[in-house]
C-alpha cells in the first residue's frame, strides 16, 4: 500500500471556507487552493468530499448555521491563516453538532500549535505543515479508535506531537478543482473574468523577517516543466479558465525552469494570461522576454520599502538599486509590473513613508499594494517585538490588525489613505485599474456586497468577529 492510500474505509469529509465576517468585507476572491490540495490527497485515498466555499458564496453565517443543521458527516476539516482566526472558530462552533471530528490545517496551526484548542474546543486534531499525506494518516487513525500514538504532524490535545517528513513535491496529487465552482473566482487585476491559482513550487530559502514559512520551510523544491504545463492545460482548456495566478513563493528562483516552462507553454500554443511572484535580484531581460512570449502579463514584487534601514530590518537582501533595474526592465519588455509595499516599518518617520510611497510612484510601477507590517506567530519579527497599533487597511480584512511601527496608529493610518490617493488618484493608473476591475468582473463582485448589506436581512443582525481567547496573533506556543 502507498503511504498515502487510506487504510480505514471510506469516509464522508466536509472542507469549509466560512463566509466572511460582513457582506462589505472585501479580501481577494481566489480559490482556496489549500482545502484543494487537501480534497485531492483524500479523494486519491478513496475518500468522499465536499467543499463549501461559503465565501465566495456569499453565504451569511445563518446560511451556513441553516445547512450545518441539515448534514451530518464523519469529518469537517478547515483551513486556518492567523488573521482569519476568529472565524475559523465560529464555525468550527456552529459546525459542533455536524460531524464526528472536526479538523484544522493551514498556517495558524503550524505556527501556534496545540494553542488552537484553547479557542476552538470542538476540533479534534490539527495539522501541522503541508497536510496531504498526514490528513489521510489521521482519518485512518480516527476511524481506528485512535489507537496508538497520533500519527506524525497531527496536533491533539492528548497525545504529545511529533512533526512528519514533508511530502515529496512530486508525488503530490493536484488540487481538486473539479470540486469548486470555479467560474466564480476573480482577481481584480486579472482583465479575465475567470481565474484559477496554482504551485509550481514549494520552499523558500529567504529569510525575511516578517514572513511565515511555518508550511513548506526554506528548502525550495519544485515540480517538472511538463508537470506544471499539464496542469495548466487542464485549468484553461477543461475548467475554462483564462487567467492564473501563479502563488509560488518564488516561481522565478531556478531561471533554466522558468524558460522551460515558458518554452513548453508556447510549443503546445496554450492561451493562458499568468501571473506570479518575483524577487527584484534574480530576473533578466532573456527571461522576462521568453516569460512575456509565454503569457505572462504581471510580476509582483516585494519591493517593500524605499528605505536602506527597512530593507535591512526586513532581512529582504535586496537594495534599492535593483528594484529600479528591474521595474526598468519590465517597462522595457512590457510586462505589467505590482509593487508589495510595507509603510510604517519601526524606526520609520512620516517623512520615510513618504519616501516609501514616492519610491513606488518613481519606479514606474504599475500597481501597489500597501500594507501596513504584522508579524505572524512564529516569524523572526514576532520575537523582536510583541504589540503594535492597530492600523485598518481596506484590503485587509482581519477584525484587528496589530501594526509594528514606531508611529502613533493615527498618523499611520493617515498616510496609509492618503498613500492609495496618492498612487492611484492620476490618469493612468486610475483608467488601468478602472478597466481591469470592470473586466475582471470584481465591480460587480463589490457591488454585491454592497446589495447584500443594504437587502439581506440575515445580515442586519450579523456579529462583526468571534472573540478568541488566546493572544496569537505575535507569538507562537512552545508545543
Ligand atoms: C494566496 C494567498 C493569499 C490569498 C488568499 C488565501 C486563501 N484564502 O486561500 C489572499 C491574497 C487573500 C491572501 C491574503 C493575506 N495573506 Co496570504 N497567502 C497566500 C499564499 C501566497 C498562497 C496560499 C496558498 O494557496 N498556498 C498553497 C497551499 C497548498 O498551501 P496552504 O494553503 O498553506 O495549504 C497547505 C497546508 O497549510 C495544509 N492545509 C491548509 N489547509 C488545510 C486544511 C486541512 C483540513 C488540512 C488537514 C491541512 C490544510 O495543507 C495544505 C497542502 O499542503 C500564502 C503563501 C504560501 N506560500 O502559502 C500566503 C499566506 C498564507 N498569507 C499570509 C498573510 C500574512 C496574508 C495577509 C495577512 C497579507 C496582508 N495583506 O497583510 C492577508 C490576510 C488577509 C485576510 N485577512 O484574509 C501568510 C499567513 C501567515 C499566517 N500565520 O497566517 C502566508 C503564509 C504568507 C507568508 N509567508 O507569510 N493570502
Ligand atoms: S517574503 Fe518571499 S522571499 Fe522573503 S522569505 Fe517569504 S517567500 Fe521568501
Amino acid at each position: 500500500m502507498d503511504s498515502t492510500e487510506s487504510g480505514g474505509c471510506s469516509v464522508k469529509v466536509l472542507l469549509i471556507r466560512p463566509p466572511r465576517r460582513h457582506p462589505l468585507e472585501q479580501s481577494l476572491t481566489v480559490p482556496p487552493l489549500g482545502l484543494a490540495y487537501i480534497a485531492g490527497a483524500l479523494e486519491k485515498a478513496g475518500h468522499t468530499v465536499e467543499i463549501w466555499d461559503a465565501y465566495i458564496e456569499r453565504w451569511t453565517w445563518r446560511k451556513l448555521e441553516r445547512r450545518l443543521r441539515d448534514v451530518y458527516v464523519d469529518v469537517i476539516g478547515f483551513s486556518a491563516m492567523t488573521p482569519m482566526w476568529d472565524v475559523i472558530c465560529r464555525a468550527s462552533a456552529l459546525a459542533k453538532q455536524s460531524a464526528r471530528w472536526q479538523i484544522v490545517g493551514g498556517p495558524h496551526p503550524t505556527t501556534v500549535k496545540l494553542d488552537i484548542f484553547q479557542d476552538a474546543p470542538f476540533l479534534t486534531a490539527g495539522v501541522v505543515g503541508e497536510g496531504e499525506d498526514v490528513v489521510v494518516h489521521l482519518l485512518d487513525w480516527l476511524q481506528n479508535g485512535q489507537s496508538g500514538e497520533a500519527p506524525k504532524g497531527v496536533l491533539h490535545p492528548r497525545y504529545p506531537f511529533v512533526p512528519a517528513d514533508t511530502p515529496h513535491i512530486k508525488s503530490i496529487t493536484w488540487p481538486a478543482r473539479h470540486l469548486l465552482d470555479n467560474r466564480q473566482y476573480k482577481y481584480p487585476l486579472a482583465g479575465k473574468r475567470h481565474i484559477g491559482t496554482m504551485i509550481t513550487s514549494r520552499g523558500c530559502p529567504f529569510r525575511c523577517s516578517f514572513c511565515d514559512k511555518s508550511v513548506s520551510g526554506s528548502a525550495w523544491r519544485a515540480r517538472s516543466a511538463t508537470d506544471v504545463v499539464d496542469e495548466m492545460a487542464y485549468m484553461t482548456q477543461e475548467l475554462g479558465i483564462q487567467f492564473i495566478n501563479i502563488y509560488d513563493d518564488n516561481f522565478t528562483l531556478h531561471r533554466k525552469r522558468v524558460l522551460d516552462i515558458c518554452v513548453e507553454i508556447e510549443r503546445r500554443k496554450l492561451n493562458v494570461a499568468w501571473k506570479c511572484e518575483g524577487r527584484v535580484d534574480n530576473l533578466d531581460i532573456e527571461m522576462l522576454q521568453a516569460m512575456k512570449n509565454a503569457g505572462c502579463q504581471m510580476i509582483a514584487f516585494g519591493v517593500e520599502s524605499g528605505n536602506p534601514d527597512s530593507l535591512a530590518l526586513l532581512r529582504k537582501d535586496i537594495n534599492i538599486e535593483q528594484t529600479k533595474e528591474t521595474f526598468a526592465l519590465m517597462q522595457q519588455v512590457g510586462v505589467k509590473s505590482l509593487a508589495y509595499m510595507i509603510l510604517g516599518v519601526p524606526g520609520e518617520t512620516l517623512e520615510d513613508v513618504w519616501t516609501s510611497i514616492r519610491f513606488a510612484k518613481e519606479i514606474g510601477a504599475d500597481y501597489v499594494q500597501f500594507s501596513s507590517l504584522s508579524a505572524m506567530p512564529g516569524t523572526p519579527l514576532s520575537m523582536q517585538y510583541d504589540s503594535g497599533v492597530s492600523v485598518r487597511n481596506w484590503l485587509d480584512a482581519d477584525a484587528n490588525r496589530q501594526t509594528l511601527t514606531s508611529l502613533d496608529e493615527e498618523t499611520l493610518q493617515r498616510a496609509m489613505k492618503q498613500a492609495w490617493r496618492y498612487f492611484y488618484l492620476r490618469p493612468r493608473p486610475l483608467y488601468r485599474l478602472g478597466r481591469d476591475l470592470l473586466r475582471s468582473g470584481y465591480i460587480v463582485e463589490m457591488g454585491k456586497g454592497v446589495m447584500q448589506a443594504i437587502w439581506n436581512e440575515d445580515n442586519r443582525s450579523e456579529k462583526r468577529g468571534h472573540q478568541v481567547k488566546s493572544n496569537n496573533f505575535s507569538r507562537a506556543s512552545e508545543a
